[in-house]
């Protein structure tokens, strides 16, 4: 079986942190979507590092990395991303394989992605600006370059063509590119060259094979459930399948094939770039979030927007994931409040009262109805077992069990990768 692990708010959920907790348990971690957009923070012996593309399982040695083909794979940010770990003298080469049929993001997406922000003015995307929508656009328009193609003599005929398409869009929105393009490609060339030391193959087989050896796989989801493309809060998305059906075209399984959904959340919400987010505080509550949780983009070190857990998005994400089961991320956050909210439902507009997501929150004005408990004010940094938290810590998660329907496995208590009270 493959189990998928994945975020169900807007993507900095602590993916990397669990991935790492759980990846003992597997013989091939692979990521199945998104690219140098996602920013996966491992922290370990007193030491961070932020992954964007590479697989989190890439710290165990015993562990295959796999990028599957509906990654958008930047090859310059991959070579900066391996320059960084050779600190960590990890078997790089033989541990990571990447899909010959996985997309790249070459210089001119960035650019097209500042263009095409640019040119919405104050209605853009709050895009990381890293290529990811128009690589995505390419592979959808049947145009882009894969990885495979790097292998082939035609490789920069292809590349040109590709490039003649993106100057005119870019000339057409009078963005000027001239100044940078030489640099950029003559990083993009040598990180391109770079990549072939590495294994590029039809990851499809690598993957199928493992299963029918029974090896555990683990499905590492980039991003977050409401930045789906086909379900988040459109426009306001990334441009993939950032749920559990995307790792099944993401890397070439069957869904039959998919075990256990592990649902990562945060005990809160944040959010980055623009769009609806019902349960926001633009107040010093939400700054008391920002500061104690940390909250700055792992990407882009923007200050992220926060605000209280909100269920019917919670919920929602549940259902079109079929999640198993929950963790719950950054509760300590939460220690310095007396008071907590949680959204359980929104009220309409019109005053019907619901617990399920309006067709576009962005035109919906939905007011979130809280349901408040006492906070616990305590420290929780040494708390391993669930016996000893707080009372009041224990009423919240029994109800968030209760009404989610699912059990909460692990529940994160500082970011380090011991600090994780695992119930089982
Ligand atoms: P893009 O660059 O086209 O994907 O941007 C579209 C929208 O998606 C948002 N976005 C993100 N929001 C939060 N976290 C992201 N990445 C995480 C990080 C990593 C993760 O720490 O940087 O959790 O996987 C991420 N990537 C894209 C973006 O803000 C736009 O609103
Ligand atoms: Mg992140």
């Amino acid at each position: 079986m493959i189990d998928v692990l994945l975020g169900l708010q807007w993507g900095d959920e602590g993916k990397g942190k669990i991935v790492d907790v759980l990846a003992p348990q597997y013989q091939v971690v692979a990521r199945f979507q998104g690219g140098p957009n996602a920013g996966h923070t491992l922290e370990f012996n007193g030491l961070k590092h932020v992954l964007h593309q590479i697989p989190s399982g890439i710290f165990r040695d015993d562990i295959q990395n796999i990028i599957g083909n509906g990654v958008v794979l930047d090859p310059i940010v991959f070579k900066k991303e391996i320059d960084g770990l050779a600190k960590f003298n990890l078997p790089l080469t033989k541990n990571l394989q990447i899909s010959r049929k996985a997309s790249i993001i070459i210089p001119t997406h960035r650019l097209l992605d500042a263009a095409y922000e640019q040119a919405k003015g104050a209605s853009k995307i709050g895009s990381t600006l890293r290529g990811i929508g128009p690589a995505y656009q390419d592979k959808v328009a049947r145009q882009g370059l894969r990885v495979g193609d790097v292998l082939s003599p035609n490789f920069r005929e292809k590349y040109g063509q590709l490039l003649k398409t993106h100057k005119t869009i870019l000339e057409h929105n009078q963005f000027d590119f001239a100044s940078v393009l030489p640099q950029l490609e003559t990083e993009f060339f040598d990180a391109i060259e770079f990549m072939k030391q590495f294994e590029l193959t039809d990851t499809e087989y690598v993957i199928n094979g493992a299963l029918t050896d029974n090896k555990k796989i683990l499905a590492e989801g980039a991003q977050g459930s409401l930045l789906d493309i086909d379900f988040g809060s459109y426009p306001f998305v990334t441009s993939s399948n950032t749920m559990t059906a995307g790792a099944c075209t993401g890397l070439g399984v069957a869904p039959k094939q998919i075990g256990e959904v592990f649902g990562i959340f945060k005990a809160y919400c944040t959010r980055v770039g623009s769009g609806p987010f019902p349960t926001e505080l633009n107040d010093e509550t939400g700054e008391r979030m920002r500061q104690e949780g940390r909250e700055f983009g792992a990407t882009t070190g923007r200050p992220r927007r926060c605000g209280w857990l909100d269920l019917p998005a919670l919920k929602y994400a549940i259902m079109i994931n079929g999640v198993t089961q929950l963790v719950m991320m950054k509760v300590d956050v939460l220690n310095i409040f007396d008071e907590i909210n949680i959204c359980t439902h929104y009220q309409l507009p019109d005053g019907t009262i619901t617990e399920q997501l309006p067709y576009d929150l962005c035109d919906t004005d939905v007011t979130p109805i809280y349901k408040s408990f006492k906070g616990w004010k305590s420290d929780l940094t040494n708390i391993r077992s669930f016996t000893d938290v707080p009372s009041e810590l224990a009423d919240y998660v029994y109800f968030l069990e209760d009404t989610l329907g699912l059990p909460i496995n692990f529940i994160s208590t500082s970011p380090d990768r011991e600090a994780i009270i695992h119930r089982q």
